[in-house]
């Protein structure tokens, strides 16, 4: 997977560690070997609401990727950018079958991750005022489907790593932290395995300390 372009100066990533929308964006820097530096955002703080933050992002949201002013919001939309930017064909294929493919598992990325393993990780390490049980049911409904569909083949949306997988690793990966098992799925987590293998790897650390009231 050789790099086309480097970026004439490091990224910048408005990041907040323990955010899985962010971490695909690190990930994805990493395995195109990028210079990044991470801008902290102290989301528990409110830093994000800041007039000085909303202008980065109106939803004020991480993570926020500035490549030397130019300006990316929202966690796929940036993975888009890299792959298009600073990758080549294999991680987001052009032509329409394979670049539709990809997208299916951005819209899931943004859909059922979120609201599946995302949401139940928010309410077990942040609280978050959310329905546990209807996050795990959608959790648990997403991880049959992708189960099944990982049965024979290595990577989701082709014969080799794409942005899709980059975009649903973290949330899935860390899905037991929002006391979503893992354990009866043993092609997702093969596929993990197979993600963290990749030059290039970097994980998200690991929490389960409950940071908000
Ligand atoms: N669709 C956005 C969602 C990003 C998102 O939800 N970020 C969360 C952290 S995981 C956030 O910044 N939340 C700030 C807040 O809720 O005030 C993306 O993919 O980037």
């Amino acid at each position: 997977m050789a790099i086309t372009t480097q970026p004439s100066k490091p990224l910048k990533i408005y990041d907040f560690e323990k955010s899985g929308h962010a971490h695909r964006v690190r990930l994805m820097a990493s395995l195109l070997n990028l210079p990044y530096a991470s801008i902290p955002v102290d989301l528990l703080a409110g830093e994000q609401r800041t007039p000085a933050y909303l202008k980065l992002n109106p939803f004020g949201a991480v993570p926020v990727l500035d490549d030397d002013g130019v300006i990316v919001w929202d966690s796929t939309a940036i993975l888009v950018y890299l792959a298009k930017k600073y990758g080549n064909e294999t991680w987001l294929p052009e032509d329409p079958q394979g670049a539709a493919l990809v997208q299916r598992f951005l819209s899931i990325a943004s859909g059922e991750v979120f609201r599946g393993p995302c949401a139940a990780r928010l309410i077990t390490v942040f609280n978050a005022p959310l329905d546990h049980e209807t996050s795990k049911a959608v959790a648990y409904k997403l991880f049959d489907i992708l189960d099944a569909h990982l049965d024979d083949r290595d990577f989701l949306a082709a014969d080799h790593p794409t942005i899709a997988d980059v975009a649903c690793y973290s949330y899935i990966a860390h899905a037991p932290e929002g006391d979503v098992s893992l354990e009866k799925y043993d092609h997702i987590r093969h596929w993990l395995k197979r993600i963290e293998a990749l030059p290039g790897f970097i994980a998200m650390p690991e929490t389960r300390i409950c940071l908000a009231t």
